[in-house]
């Protein structure tokens, strides 16, 4: 077709000019981001109150940190779990943590008590950082070696400086001079972050992310965007938003790295409520909203009510699930003048993927774009192997330096995931059209997003099971106007029981996070499964049509 698309290797490469990357090995992503000079002034602003770090003083902070955790007894390569909602401390602990070599794993401030025990011993964490609610919870667990850091709300630690002593630690962590000691040598290859996908199936797992794969989303993703979309304006002048979650790739690629390399302002929300980001899109002048689906309907809702300016609103983006036509056409009515664009990534490709592009012969809002730069993708018959060209629809492929290392302590899982020549095999059937603009059509594999966040069904389906009156069960997912999908589970009750819908509601509900809760319950005798004992999703999902 064109010299992005070669029909002999069936190889789509990127349409952009190629981006050198870094070629020092020894070198880590946090220094990256700092090494680059801005006059950026406000890093992180808490929306409640207004309180904000300035880039100075997170400089400051995430070396303080970094030092401080090494006289805490925390080495290279250590694991550090940091278990916090959206606060201004987030990108603070990360980067301190990855600044003398720790490696970061992150995990949703909800999560259940299993849930917390099982990530923890799975990548050997020996520190957490969370807040007060959770604390209770990470010693109950009492395992052995695993300390906590008591990580203050931005309330508490602005008004309480002098009184409370809870958070003596922390506070002492942020603010002792960094000393002498001699920092390690730390090389792109080194593990920087451990994130948790359940890939394309299975439960979920650790996705082993290095300093390099990090570089890389800084730069193909977040800055390469930004100054390709902001000629006109000094990109410090930019107001982003954080409602998405900061411990999922998505959020973290932009407010915990690659904004802070740019010396945009962050205004940090602490949990996503739609009047609240109404109020904070006014009151700090927000210029960009990187958003889920469900938070871009609720954009397009209170828009709608009378008073509601939101005129310093230039960029929405929706990404993480996907979005339908009506969402889209709503939204673009609503907003005539904010620049519309959806993106598209995964975990395992440290959210390097695709991004829209809208230009004057171009406005293509059901595409997720075109690749990022440096990025090769193919379009593979699930079949047959065969490679396609553009306009026809396949599994995706990705290739580049985005993607992830590996899972952790699964070799089966990374060889069948990533192939010997270093193929990404993301579960998604595509297509490109004639432009090189890439399309989602649906997914091959297990995984339900829940408002863009990953519910692997094998997780369900292990609660499920240890309940003893349930014989044997499927989780799927199912289609839902404001959720995009909910789970839903397909259960064989022991014979004589008397289990109901609710009970096994209620029972999943104790087990896990409040947004992995089953929501629908299907009574049935028996769940498709292949000669090799595979649960057939697919035959499950279809025949829920017909059921519901
Ligand atoms: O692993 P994960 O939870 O990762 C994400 C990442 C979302 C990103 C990353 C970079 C961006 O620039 C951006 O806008 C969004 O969600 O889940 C990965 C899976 O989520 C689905 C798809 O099935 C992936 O394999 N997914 C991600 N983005 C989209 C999507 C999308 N725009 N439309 C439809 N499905």
């Amino acid at each position: 077709v064109s010299d992005w698309f070669c029909s002999k290797t069936g190889i789509f490469k990127s349409k952009y000019k190629s981006i050198q990357l870094p070629q020092n090995p020894f070198l880590d992503v946090v220094s990256f981001i700092f090494s680059h000079k801005h006059n950026g002034v406000s890093a992180l602003i808490d929306s409640t109150s207004g309180f904000s770090l300035s880039y100075s003083k997170l400089h400051e902070m995430v070396y303080s940190l970094g030092f401080s955790l090494h006289e805490f007894g925390i080495s290279q390569k250590d694991v550090v779990l940091i278990l916090l909602p959206n606060t201004i401390f987030f990108p603070v602990v990360f980067l301190g943590v990855l600044s003398i070599g720790a490696i970061a794993s992150t995990m949703n401030p909800l999560s259940s008590l299993i849930e917390l025990k099982k990530q923890i011993l799975d990548c050997n964490v020996s520190l957490v950082f969370t807040e007060s609610d959770n604390v209770d919870k990470i010693e109950s667990l009492n395992i052995d070696g695993v300390r906590v850091i008591r990580v203050p709300q931005v309330s508490n630690y602005v008004e309480l400086k002098s009184k409370s002593h809870q958070f003596d630690c922390f506070r002492k962590l942020v603010s002792s001079s960094p000393g002498s000691v001699s920092r390690p040598v730390i090389n792109q290859q080194d593990t920087a972050a451990i994130l948790y996908s359940s890939g394309t199936s299975g439960v979920s797992k650790g996705v082993i992310l290095s300093h390099g794969n990090l570089i890389a989303v800084v730069e193909l993703f977040v800055r390469f965007e930004a100054f390709q979309y902001d000629k006109r304006l000094p990109v410090i002048e930019n107001v982003y938003l954080a409602s998405i979650p900061m411990f999922h790739i998505y959020g973290l690629s932009l407010f915990g790295m690659g904004l802070l390399s740019l010396g945009t302002s962050i205004v940090v929300m602490r949990k996503f409520n739609a009047d609240e980001m109404v109020r904070a899109i006014d009151r700090y002048g927000v210029t960009h909203v990187p958003a889920v689906p469900p938070i871009l309907m609720a954009l397009t809702r209170a828009k709608a009510l009378p008073g509601r300016n939101l005129g310093s609103l230039k960029q929405v983006s929706s990404g993480a699930a996907p979005l339908s036509r009506k969402i889209i056409e709503d939204f673009l009515q609503c907003f005539p003048h904010v620049d519309f664009i959806q993106g598209y990534g995964m975990t395992e490709s440290t959210a390097v993927g695709t991004r829209g592009l809208n230009t004057e012969n171009f406005r293509k809002y059901n595409s997720v774009g075109l690749l990022a730069p440096n990025m090769q993708a193919k379009v593979v018959n699930w079949n047959s192997g065969t490679c396609l060209p553009p306009g026809n629809s396949g599994e995706l492929w990705l290739r580049g330096p985005g993607i992830m290392k590996g899972y952790l302590n699964d070799a089966d899982a990374t060889t069948s995931t990533v192939d010997k020549d270093g193929w990404l095999h993301t579960g998604d059937i595509v297509s490109f059209d004639q432009d090189g603009y890439l399309y989602i059509l649906d997914r091959l594999k297990e995984i339900i997003k829940y408002k863009g966040f990953q519910i692997a069904p094998a997780d369900l389906e292990a609660a499920l099971i240890s309940h003893p009156e349930i014989l044997d069960v499927a989780v799927t997912g199912y289609a839902d106007a404001e959720a995009g999908e909910v789970p839903m589970a397909f259960v064989v009750k022991k014979p004589g029981t008397s289990l109901s819908q609710e009970d096994v509601i209620n029972f999943v509900a104790g087990l896990v996070a409040p947004y992995k809760k089953v929501r629908k319950i299907v009574f049935t005798h028996s769940i498709p499964k292949s000669a090799a004992g595979k649960i057939l999703r697919r035959q499950l999902k279809n025949s829920l049509v017909s059921r519901i």
